[in-house]
């Protein structure tokens, strides 16, 4: 695991702010709800890219629309992907931008991502907003945990084993970023869905 503290300047992170929302005037934030149960996360979610994460009654998956609207995801805008090559420096572009919206009670229980085919591909967090309290323990629910803050503009890449670790936010901390005027924190989680081509020895 990579930590980039304070890696966004304010700017980067404004201009970031400005991309969310017009993501969001098209593809609402919703509330989507636990496999079989059916109770709803306390986090509003929507996504950007060709694959969306979703979570309902039948379980988690990727789908190529809105639950609710039924359009195609809006695309990944361009400085979110020069964030990935940036930090990855890998040349195949993720495919799915999963918008995590926290408000001040909102959480995250502890758990793995294992939705994707691409199980080796890294995943880079983007944190805007109010200060998280995040953990992360281990290869096994039972493993050792440790906490730390993810504050506005921290950037997190989760490569080689601790990509299949367990995580999660224990609560967000209300009032610690100027960012977002209405409060509140907003997580970016950029992953690769379907398995990469690999490169062909000699190019081309
Ligand atoms: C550690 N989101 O959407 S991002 C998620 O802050 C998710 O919204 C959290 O967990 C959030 O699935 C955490 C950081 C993150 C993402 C993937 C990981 C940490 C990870 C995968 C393995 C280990
Ligand atoms: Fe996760």
């Amino acid at each position: 695991m990579r930590l980039l503290p304070g890696f966004l300047s304010s700017e980067r992170q404004h201009a970031l702010v400005v991309e969310l929302r017009a993501i969001v005037a098209s593809a609402p934030l919703y509330s989507p709800a636990m496999p079989r149960t059916g109770s709803p996360y306390s986090v509003r979610m929507t996504n950007c890219g060709s694959h969306g994460w979703l979570s309902d009654r039948a379980g988690y998956r990727y789908s190529p629309t809105h639950p609710l609207t039924g359009a195609p995801w809006p695309a990944i805008p361009r400085p979110v992907l020069d964030l990935w090559h940036e930090t990855t420096g890998l040349a195949y572009e993720p495919q799915a931008c999963l918008v995590n919206w926290y408000g001040p009670e909102a959480r995250l229980g502890l758990h793995r991502d294992q939705d994707e085919e691409a199980r080796e591909a890294p995943i880079l967090s983007i944190s805007l907003g109010d200060t998280a309290l995040f953990r992360l323990g281990g290869p096994e629910r039972r493993s050792p945990t440790r906490s730390f803050r993810l504050a506005s503009g921290d950037l997190m890449l989760l490569d080689g084993p601790s990509r299949h670790w367990f995580h999660g936010v224990d609560r967000i901390l209300p009032g610690t970023s100027r960012l977002l005027p209405e409060g509140g924190r907003i997580n970016l989680t950029l992953r690769r869905v379907t398995l990469p081509q690999l490169p062909m020895p000699g190019g081309r």
